[in-house]
């Protein structure tokens, strides 16, 4: 078995931000994660990537092409179904490897997640890879601080949900640039209370003609727990613990270990070689 974490989510929210910081926490626990950029428009990123999609497909290549005249956006687009196209780059760059595990950097276009189909068709041919992927949706904490904007990114994060089938979970990023007040507010959207939400949404002038309509959806999020947010802050170790231990217990990494070490009793010899992988992965 392979593991991955695609990372999804709006440009900025600090896709590559968090996958750099999550290889440097692994590394501090003596584990190797591999970094894949997948963002065909990376500017800019920290980490040094196993493979790099800007190798084969460039956003500004595609964008110069005098017959294919796109945009950046309709560019973009090109540029992962081309990825598709030419899955076999890729998947003769990830190699095959067993128990590794890989976080793919995705591009900032949030259309690819919420209602497109090459995402899906990507995370299937990183299936039949053997990879079991949890898809991890970041949304910048800044703008998640009021009653609107917050059922807003929930309904967004609920879209990818549906829309990629995969398991998933919801970050808010940058939790380190809220001010205390900030962070208060959110706290109150965070536990479940319904109430204090709905209660801030009813202030807003175009929630006040909506109101029934914003209830019920605040509602339905509510009681059927279909959304949840795990706040982050990058310069917290615990806080990254939390939220890569979360990841981990989703795509079962590390449990096939375990399960080899109670399985085995063979000769003490196979034991022993059991337990220096268990701590070596
Ligand atoms: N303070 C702070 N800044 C962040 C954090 N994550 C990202 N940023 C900044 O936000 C900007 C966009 O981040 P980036 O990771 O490139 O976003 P991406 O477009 O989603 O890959 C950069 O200037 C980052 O330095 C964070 O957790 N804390
Ligand atoms: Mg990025």
């Amino acid at each position: 078995m392979r593991y991955a974490q695609l990372v999804m989510g709006p440009a900025g929210s600090g896709k590559s931000t968090y996958c750099s910081a999550i290889q440097q926490h692994a590394a501090s626990e003596n584990k190797t994660i591999d970094v894949v950029n997948l963002d065909p428009a990376a500017e800019y990123f920290d980490y040094n990537p196993l493979v790099d999609i800007r190798e084969l497909v460039h956003l500004d290549d595609v964008m110069e092409d005098d017959e294919l005249k796109f945009g950046p956006n309709g560019g973009l687009v090109f540029c992962m179904e081309y990825i598709i196209e030419n899955s076999s780059w890729l998947e003769e760059k990830l190699g095959d490897v067993d128990d590794d595990y890989i976080i793919f950097d995705c591009p900032g276009q949030i259309e690819l997640y919420t209602h497109m189909t090459i995402i899906r068709q990507l995370i299937t041919m990183l299936q039949n890879l053997n990879f079991r992927i949890c898809g991890v949706f970041l949304i910048d904490s800044q703008f998640m601080i009021d009653g609107s904007k917050f059922l807003s990114g929930t309904m967004a994060a609920l879209s990818v949900m549906i829309n990629l089938e995969l398991p998933h979970i919801n970050i808010l990023s940058k939790m380190d640039l809220l001010s205390k007040s900030a962070k208060k507010q959110l706290d109150k959207y965070l536990e479940p209370d319904p109430h204090s939400l709905l209660a801030d949404i009813k202030k807003d002038p175009w929630n006040e003609k909506y109101k029934s309509l914003s209830e019920a959806i605040g509602r339905l999020i509510e009681d059927y727990s279909l959304v949840r947010f795990y706040p982050l802050n990058i310069k917290d170790e615990e806080n990254m613990a939390d939220i890569k231990l979360t990841i981990d217990n989703i795509i079962q990494y590390g449990e096939d270990a375990d399960v080899k070490i109670r399985d085995f009793d063979e000769s003490i010899e196979d034991d022993d070689k059991d337990i220096n992988y268990d701590i070596n992965t």
